[in-house]
């Protein structure tokens, strides 16, 4: 299953083979073909050259506010170090000029830190690559437990990296801030400039899995739908593993399940409460080989800002479609994102609060129902209550004559004030029960 690398940097999904930790698999690496030395790297402007960890920038973050670093790499005449086999141009014929950020994480204990280059002093064709090392002079070697590459943009225009992880107070970093530089100006982007980097640090828990759907749609797209909850914001990120009633499939041959990110494109809701999406296309194959292997679950995980998971959970997988507000909704017509598909009418649409406006796509909440007169959300009537201006619970009728909720009994069934005898019985004022009207 090749998942090149190239396609993350041409649109906003991201759509990468995904270690999980929680089931152990080490991120697959790219093919080894050579290794670049430090020492044996030539600069194309190599001419007086110093060490990047020679001079880096000393920075203390701060739990209050933003940590402003402002880098120009066009300026520095550092000799590049290698990033390793798992950053950026993982096998560059030669480094884009590089900065060193050492930065001391505030506080105590464990903190999420949101790093960013998405501002207007960095250019959005600069193609930042940035890496997080806990040694100046040691490159990550893929194994880690965290984030150590930030080299994903915004998106199709925007090649400005930013991404989190979790930090322990008191933690020294060092930020290399560079650009991906091999091949040069793949996609009309800037290898160096100048470049604005945010650290901001906070508090994080990790967000919960409470649902989800998939949908496999005919033209082989896979929308995953997930509910959930996040204390600080909603997740951008998940991983999902295909399930089939024989087992997960593994496409590397390890016999684990393999698991592939996606962008979490949506979301509705109010934190902690969150609805999202995240939509694969069927141009990542998966969806035609769901149809091959009939795939009926997903196996999802959320991944927030600061890179902590939710634990996995199994959603089903259908075929069909969502739909939008007022559609009809059935087995394969599932109602899209903050949607519900109402159980009387089997149309899409949302609940509203009490007093707000209802119709057929604006459904009450429990306890409430669409007022006639008002056509808004009130309170229903319990048995035996008034229901003059307010609607009868469900199953319960209003009696014409009393202007009652009361609710109608059949044949032999007891009766009384708020229990009345279906049409062609009669109450019989001895048995107190229901029985056939005499002619
Ligand atoms: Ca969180
Ligand atoms: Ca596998």
């Amino acid at each position: 299953m090749a998942l090149a690398r190239s396609a993350s940097f041409s649109g906003s999904l991201v759509l990468v083979a995904l270690a999980s930790s929680g089931c152990g698999e080490p991120a697959p690496l790219p093919p080894i073909d050579a290794t670049f030395p430090d020492a044996a790297i030539v600069h194309p402007d190599a001419g007086e050259v110093s060490d990047p960890c020679d001079d880096v920038m000393r920075v203390t973050g701060s739990l209050t506010e933003a940590t402003e670093v402002m880098l120009d790499t066009s300026m520095v005449d550092t000799r590049p170090r290698d990033l390793g086999l798992t950053c950026g141009n993982v096998t560059a014929q030669y480094w884009a000029r590089q900065q060193v950020i050492e930065l001391t994480v505030p506080g105590t204990g464990p903190l999420a830190l949101y790093l960013s280059t998405q501002n207007m002093n960095t250019a959005m064709d600069f193609h930042t690559v940035v890496q997080l090392r806990t040694a100046c002079s040691t490159p990550p070697t893929g194994m880690e437990t965290r984030p150590t590459c930030f080299d994903q943009g915004a998106s199709a225009e925007d090649f400005r990296a930013g991404g989190g992880l979790m930090v322990t107070g008191g933690e020294r970093l060092f930020v290399y801030v560079t650009g991906y530089s091999d091949p040069p100006a793949i996609d009309m982007t800037e290898e160096e400039g100048p470049v604005r980097v945010t650290f901001e640090f906070g508090p994080n828990t990790a967000p919960t899995l409470t649902g989800g759907l998939g949908v496999l749609t005919a033209a082989n797209a896979i929308q995953i739908h997930v509910d959930g909850t996040d204390a600080e914001r909603p997740p951008e990120f998940l991983g999902f593993g295909l399930l089939t009633a024989r087992g997960g499939l593994d496409f590397n041959g390890d016999g684990a399940l393999d698991y592939f990110g996606a962008n979490i494109s949506r979301t509705v809701g109010t934190t902690p409460n969150f609805s999202g999406e995240a939509v694969v296309p069927a141009s990542a194959g998966f969806g035609e080989i769901c149809r091959m292997y009939t795939c009926t679950q997903l196996s999802v995980f959320l991944v927030d800002q600061a890179s902590l998971q939710s634990a996995m959970r199994s959603i089903p997988l259908v075929s069909g479609q969502f739909v939008a507000s007022g559609a009809t909704c059935d087995a394969s017509h599932l109602c899209d994102l903050g949607l519900t598909c109402d159980a009387a009418t089997s149309v899409c649409g949302v609940v509203v609060a009490s007093g707000e406006a209802c119709d057929a796509s604006h459904f009450c909440g429990a306890g409430q129902a669409c007022s006639a007169t008002t056509m808004t959300c009130v309170d229903t009537a319990a048995i035996g209550e008034s229901c003059a201006s307010a609607p009868c619970e469900t199953g319960l009728d209003c009696d014409g004559t009393s202007m009652t909720c009361v609710m109608t009994v059949g044949l032999g069934v007891a009766c009384d004030a708020t229990h009345v005898c279906d049409t062609d019985l009669a109450c019989s004022a001895t048995t107190m029960l229901c029985e056939m009207a005499t002619p």
